[in-house]
């Protein structure tokens, strides 16, 4: 069995160029990990709520190949594609969502809380704009240790709202920190459309309240996630400080597990779905000569394998004890 950084690893060909297919693959993957755990909270063999990220896969893999694997990324409650984009293995997400003691976070943080240090996965938050200050923090120490390394907040378009977006916007810009804050603008806060909470369409403009670079890019795209990325990151690297950088994508599903998503109007989905991150990466590829429809079959089957194997180990695994409530609660390092 691989570990994370080797997953994580094999996302780039032995040159450091990413490798194409092994991200398509990856894609696959996520999208089927996420068929299955909606059909197992549906059938009431989970416990508790998830937030689907189906629509957002070429997000997920552009970021997990744009950065290296001692940058860091504080996501979201929405982040089983980041996960495994980033290396988690299909089995260490399930069992987290199952509550199982070998899942990434012992069982205890669930759906919403992955987490793996090995590939700079800090612990993804519930808190809509908690991860931000997060990643400015781990900004800031990677600038006081005099590192090149960068990190990434990852939201949602109605974080943007929060308290916290300009609070960590403000002092990694005024302290020029190495952090890239990344708007997954998938068009809807919970039950509500973007255009009825925010009066503003392109939502990277507010970075200029703040002195900012930004630019937005099409989140669909694999491509267009990978070089919309790579000047931000070129410039945090450079300690030329943070960027905003708006990705337009759309949530498929809805909200969480309990939403049917029915107040959205008739044809948007359909429309989104036209653009589709893996058919747009099928087609790409279909087009280089690097994939045929034998082969997309194929690997379609091994992702429908891979994620079965996944479910049945993590269904046959311990639970936590209740003594495992009470630990990483208090490191055991002297601080100082
Ligand atoms: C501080 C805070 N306020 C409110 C909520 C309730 N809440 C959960 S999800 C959500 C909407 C977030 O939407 P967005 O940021 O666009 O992310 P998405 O779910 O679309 O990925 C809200 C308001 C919360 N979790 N935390
Ligand atoms: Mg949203």
């Amino acid at each position: 069995m691989s570990t994370s950084l080797e997953r994580r690893n094999s996302l780039k060909t032995s040159d450091s160029k990413t490798d194409e297919i092994a991200c398509y693959e990856r894609m696959l993957e996520i999208r089927e990990f996420e068929r299955r755990t909606n059909e197992l909270f549906a059938a009431g063999e989970i416990r508790g709520t998830t937030h689907l990220c189906v629509g957002e896969e070429a997000l997920n893999l552009g970021l997990a190949t744009v950065l290296n694997p001692d940058d860091v990324i504080a996501a979201t409650y929405r982040s089983h594609g980041i996960a495994l984009a980033f290396g988690l293995s299909p089995h260490s997400v399930m069992a987290e969502i199952m509550g199982k003691s070998t899942g990434c976070a012992g069982g205890i943080g669930g759906s919403m809380h992955m987490c793996d240090s090995s590939v700079g996965v800090l612990p993804t938050s519930a808190i809509i704009g908690g991860g931000m200050p997060v990643a400015a923090g781990a900004a800031l120490a990677f600038q006081i240790q005099k590192k090149k390394n960068v990190a990434v907040a990852y939201f949602g378009d109605a974080a943007t709202n929060i308290g916290a977006f300009h609070e960590s916007m403000n002092l990694a810009a005024i302290w020029k920190l190495p952090v890239i804050f990344v708007i997954n603008n998938n068009v809807y806060g919970e039950y509500t459309r973007i255009d009825l909470s925010t009066p503003i369409e392109d939502l990277h403009i507010r970075a200029e309240s703040y002195a900012m670079p930004h630019a937005k890019l099409d989140g669909m795209d694999i491509y267009a996630v990978q070089s919309g990325m790579q000047e931000a990151i070129d410039r945090a690297r450079r300690g030329d400080g943070p960027t905003l950088i708006e990705a337009k994508t759309y949530r498929f599903s809805g909200h969480s597990r309990a939403d049917q998503a029915l107040y959205r109007p008739e044809g948007e989905l359909e429309m989104w779905q036209k653009r589709d991150p893996i058919l747009v990466t099928e087609q790409a590829l279909t087009k280089k000569g690097l994939l045929d429809t034998a082969k997309i079959e194929e690997m379609k089957a091994k992702a429908v394998a891979t994620v079965d194997a996944a479910i049945v180990q993590a269904k046959s695994d311990p639970e936590p004890t209740a003594k495992d409530m009470f630990s990483h609660i208090f490191t055991s390092q002297k601080v100082g």
